[in-house]
Parts: structure tokens; sequence; C-alpha cells
């Protein structure tokens, strides 16, 4: 049989990268600073955030930091998340991967599973079919989970906030702010292939460094070997 040598080579997926910790752990500003030297490299990347990313999802975090659907309860709250990464990801983070871009997200699935479900207590099987629903195999192929004592954590976003209104999770006690340290501690135990733990109370420029490190090994050296090749 005769090859056709006109249908088009199909593009490889891109990478899909997720920031995760707690508050004020740096998330945004490694955010930045990886996107920083992704584009460095020469490789086409977005930066993007949750809740939000989309028109209609930034809407929606509108409502939930507000703590308009707080009184309805956590799954209500896990639901409204969902709503809003299901919009995220068919606008946004889906035709980026399919282009073969990068998408570095400043928090994503692993949020709904330690405020609403570990901390909210909503029942583990009702977050997973959530997440299989909203996600499918759009999972992210690393996750990176910003580690700092919830103390310093805090102490960082209320001075960054300066004299503006805590939001719906920011006004959360110390215990609860602990317990979302250790759920996302968990997530890194549960995926040790998926996820690596920084120690985020390092200098910004060290935590980026680290990183910079792991993503170069795992996607950046693969990726320009198999281009090389093809
Ligand atoms: N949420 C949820 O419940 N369920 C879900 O499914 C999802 C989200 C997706 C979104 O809030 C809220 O929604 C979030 C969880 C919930 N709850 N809260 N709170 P957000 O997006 O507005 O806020 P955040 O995600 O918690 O991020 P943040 O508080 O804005 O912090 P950050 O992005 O991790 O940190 P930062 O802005 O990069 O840095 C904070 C400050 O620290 C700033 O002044 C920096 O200059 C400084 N900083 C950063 N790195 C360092 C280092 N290494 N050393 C010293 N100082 C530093």
């Amino acid at each position: 049989m005769t090859k056709d040598h006109t249908s088009p080579v199909p593009q490889p997926r891109g990478r899909f990268i997720t920031f995760e910790g707690g508050e004020g752990a740096g998330k945004s500003t490694q955010v930045t600073l990886l996107l920083d030297r992704l584009r460095k490299r020469g490789i086409e990347a977005i930066a993007t955030r949750e809740p939000g990313g989309s028109p209609h999802a930034e809407e929606l975090r509108n409502i939930l930091l507000s703590g308009l659907v707080a009184p309805l309860g956590a799954e209500a709250e896990a639901l409204v998340f969902s709503a809003a990464r299901i919009d995220h990801l068919d606008q946004k983070i889906k035709p980026a991967l399919k282009a073969g871009m990068f998408v570095v997200c400043d928090r994503f699935a692993d949020s709904t599973r330690a405020y609403q479900g570990t901390l909210g207590k909503v029942d583990p099987a009702f977050i997973h079919a959530l997440e299989a629903v909203a996600v499918g195999d759009t999972r992210p192929d690393l996750t990176i989970i910003l580690d700092v004592p919830a103390e310093i954590g805090l102490q960082r976003a209320s001075l960054r906030r300066a004299d503006a209104n805590a939001d719906r999770f920011e006004g959360e006690n110390l215990a609860f702010h602990q317990g979302l340290r250790q759920a996302f501690l968990d997530i890194a135990k549960q995926e040790p292939q998926r996820c690596i733990v920084i120690d985020a109370t390092l200098p910004a420029e060290k935590i980026s460094e680290l990183i910079w490190a792991d993503v170069e090994r795992r996607f950046v050296t693969v990726d320009s070997q198999m281009k090389a090749r093809s």
C-alpha cells in the first residue's frame, strides 16, 4: 500500500502542569516564573487559573469567592467549582493542549479534593465521580505542590491583601489551613508519579530553579529529542 504523504502529521498533545498548595504558598509567583522560563526556551505556553480562566468561569469565580454558594454547603460548592472547570477546560485548556502548547494552571481539581473533599467533608465517592465527569482524561501531567506552614502562608497572604477583605476561604481559621496543608501532602503521597512537593519557604528564585529542573527533565528534554527524531 502506498503511503499518503499529503495527510498532516498529528500534533502531539501539549503538557499540562498544575500548581497546588495553601493560601499564600506562592503559586501565582511560580506560575509566572515557569511561564517565563518556558518562553525563553522558545516553548509555546499559556498561564491560567482556577476558579476562572475563561469568561464564564471567571463569573463563577466571583460568585464562589464572594461566599454566595457557601450557605448551600460544600457539595454545592464542589458542583459550582466543577461547572467552572468544565467551561475552562473546553474554552481554554483543551484547545491549547491540542495545539501542542504547555498549559500552566494555578489550582485545578486537587483543590476540589482538598477544600471541598477533605476540609468540606464531602463524600470521596462524590468528589471522584465529579472529577471523572468534569476532567475526564485531561488530567495534569505534573502537579507541583508548594508546601508552606499555614502560619507563614496566611501571613504572606494578609500582607499582600493589605486593607482588602478576606475572601470566602481566606477567612477560615488556622486549623482549617493546617488541615489543608496536610490534605495536599496526602494527595502527593497517593500519586507520587504525578505530584512533586516543594518547600515553599525557600526564596522564590530557588523554588523556580527546583521546578525548572524537574520540568526540564520530564518534558523539555524528552520533547526536543522527539522533535529532532521526527
Ligand atoms: N478553591 C476551592 O475551594 N476549590 C477549588 O476547586 C478551587 C479553588 C479551584 C481561590 O483563591 C480560592 O478558591 C482558594 C481555594 C478555592 N482559596 N483561598 N484562599 P485565589 O486564587 O484568590 O487564592 P489562592 O489560590 O489561595 O492564592 P493566593 O492566596 O493568591 O496565593 P499564592 O498564589 O499561592 O501566592 P502568591 O500570590 O504568589 O504570593 C503571595 C505573597 O507571598 C506575595 O506577596 C508574594 O510576593 C509572596 N511570596 C511568594 N513566594 C514567596 C517566597 N518564596 N518567599 C516569600 N514570599 C513569597
